[in-house]
C-alpha cells in the first residue's frame, strides 16, 4: 500500500511540475508570435525604494506596453531571487531572465569587468557613463556572451564610501586591521588588503546582521545603499573616499534571450536603455539627498583630502598593475584611453 502511495506520489508530482513548467519563463518557447505569454523575473538586490527597483518598474512598463501585454514583466527587489551573485548564476541556467547586478559581483563569471573596478578610474559619473555606453563599454558587456547572458545596458550604483562603527577614515592608517565587508570580487578583496584593512566578501543581502553582530566592523557602499539599508543605525562613521565608481551591469538569460523574435529583442534592448537613462536620473537625485538624510539620522561624516585618495592610489597601482595583466592590456588600455578621451 506504501508503495503504491508513494508511486501515485511521485506521478502526482511530475503531472504536477509538468503543468508547472508552462507558466514562468519557459512560456518564453513560445515567442514566436504564437500568442503565448512571456513571463521575465526581474531582480535586485536594493530594495523598493532604490533607484534600480524603480527602473525596473519603468522598464516594466515600456516593455509591456510595446509587446502589447505579449511580455509580462515581474519585478523582484531586496534580494528576493537572491544576492547578485546567485541571481546571476541563475540567469546563467536560465531559472530567471534579468538581474541588474554590481559589476564586481559578476567578476566571478567575467573577471574583465574587474578593470571597471580599478579604483580612481572614472573621475566623474559623466565619463563613466560616456566610456560604459561606449565601444569600450561594450566590449565587457560582450564578454557576458560566452557565460550564457546577454548585457544590454549599464545603469548606476555609484560612488562608493566607507562607513565603519570604529573611527572617521582620515588617512590611509585609519583602515588599519578594520574588518571591511567587501563584495565578492578578488579585486575589492585585494585593494582593500594592500591598503591595510582586513576585508570579508560576504553578501549584500547579509550585510545589515554583519554590521550589526560585528562580523565586520564596516562597509562601503553608495550613500542611496547606505541610507536606505539604514546602515546608519549600525554604523558611526561615513567617509567619503568615492574610491571607485559601481556601475550595474544590466544581463539577460542567453537562453531565453535567443528564443524571442527579433521585435520582442528590440523592444527589450530599447526598454533596458531607456529605463536605464531613467534609473540614472533617479539614482544621481538620491545619491544628492542621502547625505543629507543621513546626516539627519545622527552618522559622523567626513571628507577624505585629494592627498589620502592619491595616497592610496599610489599603494595599489603595483596591484592594478597585476591585475592589467591578467585582465589583458588590450581592454585595460582601451577602457584607459575611453577615460582619457572623455575626460
Ligand atoms: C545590490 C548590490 C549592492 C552592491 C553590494 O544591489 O553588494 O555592495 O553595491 O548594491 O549590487
Amino acid at each position: 500500500m506504501k508503495k503504491v502511495l508513494v508511486s501515485l506520489f511521485l506521478i502526482l508530482s511530475v503531472i504536477l511540475a509538468a503543468c508547472g513548467s508552462g507558466n514562468g519563463a519557459e512560456g518564453g518557447e513560445g515567442s514566436s508570435g504564437s500568442g503565448d505569454q512571456i513571463v521575465m523575473r526581474a531582480g535586485t538586490g536594493a530594495n523598493q525604494e532604490h533607484s534600480t527597483y524603480l527602473g525596473l518598474e519603468k522598464f516594466k512598463e515600456i516593455v509591456e506596453e510595446k509587446s502589447d501585454g505579449s511580455i509580462e514583466v515581474e519585478v523582484y527587489h531586496s534580494g528576493q531571487l537572491g544576492d547578485d551573485r546567485e541571481m546571476a548564476e541563475a540567469v546563467q541556467l536560465g531559472s530567471q531572465e534579468v538581474v541588474v547586478a554590481s559589476d564586481a559581483n559578476l567578476s566571478p563569471f567575467v573577471s574583465e569587468v574587474n578593470v571597471l573596478g580599478f579604483p580612481f578610474l572614472f573621475p566623474t559619473r559623466e565619463v563613466a557613463h560616456e566610456v560604459l555606453d561606449g565601444e569600450a563599454g561594450q566590449a565587457i558587456l560582450d564578454k557576458f556572451d560566452e557565460k550564457n547572458m546577454v548585457g544590454l545596458a549599464y545603469w548606476e550604483n555609484g560612488f562608493r564610501n566607507i562607513t565603519n562603527s570604529r573611527q572617521p577614515i582620515e588617512s590611509v592608517e585609519d583602515l588599519s586591521g578594520l574588518k571591511l565587508r567587501t563584495m565578492s570580487s578578488d579585486l575589492h578583496i585585494d585593494v582593500f588588503a594592500e591598503l591595510g584593512a582586513n576585508p570579508t566578501p560576504m553578501a549584500f543581502t547579509e550585510l545589515y546582521t554583519g554590521l550589526q553582530q560585528g562580523t565586520v566592523d564596516g562597509q562601503e557602499n553608495p550613500n542611496p545603499l547606505i541610507y536606505q539599508q539604514k546602515f546608519h543605525d549600525v554604523q558611526d562613521y561615513l567617509s567619503e573616499t568615492r574610491h571607485v565608481y559601481t556601475p550595474y551591469l544590466f544581463l539577460v538569460s542567453k537562453g531565453f534571450y535567443d528564443e524571442l523574435s527579433d521585435e520582442h529583442k528590440q523592444i527589450i534592448e530599447e526598454a533596458a536603455l531607456e529605463a536605464g537613462e531613467y534609473q540614472r536620473e533617479e539614482n544621481h537625485k538620491q545619491d544628492q539627498e542621502a547625505l543629507e538624510s543621513l546626516v539627519e539620522e545622527g552618522i559622523e561624516v567626513n571628507e577624505v583630502s585629494e592627498e589620502v585618495r592619491n595616497e592610496m592610489q599610489t599603494i595599489i597601482e603595483p596591484l592594478l598593475e597585476d591585475y592589467s595583466q591578467e585582465i589583458g592590456e588590450d581592454i585595460v588600455n582601451q577602457i584607459y584611453e575611453a577615460v582619457e578621451e572623455a575626460s
